[in-house]
């Protein structure tokens, strides 16, 4: 745990008790801040009180007694409207912080100056592509010989971290919800994979959402910024923090373009990725067959991971090696099954359009799963890359909604997984493939993306005899 410092003695409102509410509430404990936990949830509230915290109403409280509050990513600060126990403290002048925050503030101790090798922090943002990447890099540095740590977003708090060794590395995946609030931001290198819509109920719209992101490059700066630049948000980006395309404190990459020019880049076209610098080719390696590794969207994590290690001195030969052992992450294009020449692939994790729409592109012979709770913003970005969709076989409590929202294809309500996971493996002949990729989230019949993917994997199963 990292202990954190600041809040000795004074009075600190944690609120949600979930994986980043308790680990907070027990961080600012270990630095002798007096903790009053809330969740709006009685199992939250139980949490704490097992845990040994006091819990209270925070909107009973006199928040001018609080030195801050401390809350939680899935719970909306602002948009579409601050939490009541939020705006009690907004409107107190309680300064509002999250464990992001908290890390930055209290992560450097004072055994630092012993180190021969200082910790780095690596974080990592983008709307896709950031638990692949981030795993990737710490993937890396493990097989690598290096310390590394991994938290965040990716489902563990980051002051669950144990504190910093000697040349430590910590790798932390950040959401919108923890960059846009976090009150201190300062990694060493961070990354910026891409940007699509998501989320965008909690951004006030495309604007908000970009702004969030791009907190993590701004308040502080990182000394390296790794920036994928095949969108114009990422361009300028890119152009925002840099001198000019010389200025290699900026790494530009690509999954697509061939990148070159006076700095530095990393870009993968048609399976290979290269490192230029300078304008010359300074290493490259060939994507094509690593398995943990499927598909152009999964080579723009590549040059991120690349990046992101390789500014860290690392050598091209330690990646290409580490890159062919990585086996990627549950419910990403995750091959479950391949049963009488039918490939089944679990992409629970693609709960936006164009995640699901990389999916698609990545795949042929698509029997596609899809649908749930749809996202604002509309599936129309999905009609360009229909094109390898044999049947779609719509899920969710909305399917004939969704169904009627995917236009030209061919569709079968099928409404639960256990119908989707029957019609599609009836229906598919030899060399094609049953993909989950749902363009939507999973809440309206699973609890989690996770829960969604596993009931397709028992469902395959099922079909299969296995
Ligand atoms: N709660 C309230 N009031 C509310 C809403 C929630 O009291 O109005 C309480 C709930 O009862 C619950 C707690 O808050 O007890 C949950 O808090 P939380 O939703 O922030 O969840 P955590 O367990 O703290 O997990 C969070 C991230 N969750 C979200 O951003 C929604 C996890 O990312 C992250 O792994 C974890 O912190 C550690 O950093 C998950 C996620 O879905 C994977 N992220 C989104 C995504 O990837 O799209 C952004
Ligand atoms: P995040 O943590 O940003 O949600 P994940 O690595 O968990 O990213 O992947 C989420 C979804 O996006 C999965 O469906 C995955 O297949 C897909 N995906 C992974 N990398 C990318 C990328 N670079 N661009 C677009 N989609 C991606």
């Amino acid at each position: 745990m990292i202990t954190v410092s600041g809040y000795s003695g004074r009075q600190v409102i944690v609120l949600g008790m979930g994986r980043t509410g308790l680990t907070a509430a027990h961080a600012l404990a270990a630095g002798g801040a007096k903790v009053t936990c809330w969740d709006d949830g009685e199992t939250g509230r139980a949490r704490a009180i097992d845990a040994g915290f006091e819990t209270s109403d925070p909107l009973k409280l006199d928040m001018s007694l609080f030195a801050a509050l401390i809350t939680s990513p899935g719970i909306p600060h602002l948009f579409p409207h601050p939490h009541p126990a939020i705006a009690h403290a907004m409107s107190a002048g309680v300064p509002v912080d999250n464990d992001i925050g908290l890390f930055f503030r209290s992560f450097a101790s004072s055994d630092w100056g012993r180190f021969e090798s200082p910790p780095k922090v690596i974080a990592v943002t983008g709307s896709n592509g950031k638990s692949t990447t981030s795993a990737l890099i710490h993937h890396v540095l493990e097989t690598a010989g290096r310390k590394a740590q991994l938290a965040g977003n990716i489902g563990r708090g980051v002051l669950d971290l144990e504190p910093a060794e000697d040349g430590d590395v910590i790798v932390l995946e950040l959401s919108s919800y923890q960059t846009e609030l976090a009150r201190a931001l300062t990694p060493d290198i961070a990354v910026f994979t891409n940007l699509s819509p998501d989320h965008l109920d909690r951004h006030a719209g495309y604007g908000g959402y970009f702004s969030a992101k791009r907190r993590l490059f701004a308040e502080g700066g990182p000394d390296r910024a790794v920036i994928g630049v095949d969108e114009p948000e990422g361009q300028f980006l890119a152009g925002q923090l840099s001198e000019g395309q010389a200025d290699d404190r900026v790494i530009r990459i690509s999954s697509g373009q061939k990148l070159g020019g006076a700095g530095w880049t990393v870009s993968a076209r048609k399976g290979f990725l290269s490192e230029t610098r300078k304008g010359r080719q300074v290493a490259s390696i060939d994507l094509r067959g690593i398995g943990g590794l499927p598909g152009a969207h999964n080579h723009q994590n590549a040059c991120a991971a690349y990046a992101a290690v390789r500014a860290l001195g690392l050598a091209p030969r330690e990646v290409d090696a580490a890159f062919h052992s990585f086996g990627g992450l549950p419910h990403r294009s995750q091959l479950v099954a391949e049963h009488d020449g039918v490939r089944f692939v679990n992409d629970s994790k693609a709960t936006n359009v164009d995640s699901a729409a990389k999916a698609l592109q990545a795949f042929s012979g698509i029997r596609w799963i899809c649908g749930g709770l749809a996202k604002e913003g509309g599936l129309g970005g999905l009609h360009p890359h229909l094109g390898a969709v044999r049947k779609a076989y719509v899920i969710g409590r909305e399917a004939e909604g969704f169904a009627l929202a995917l236009g030209a294809v061919d569709t079968k309500i099928c409404v639960t997984m256990e119908q989707a996971v029957q019609s599609a493996a009836q229906d598919a002949q030899k060399g094609e493939t049953v993909l989950l990729a749902p363009a939507a989230a999973s809440f309206d019949q699973y609890d989690s993306f996770e829960a969604r993917g596993a009931d397709f994997i028992a469902q395959v199963k099922k079909v299969n005899g296995a």
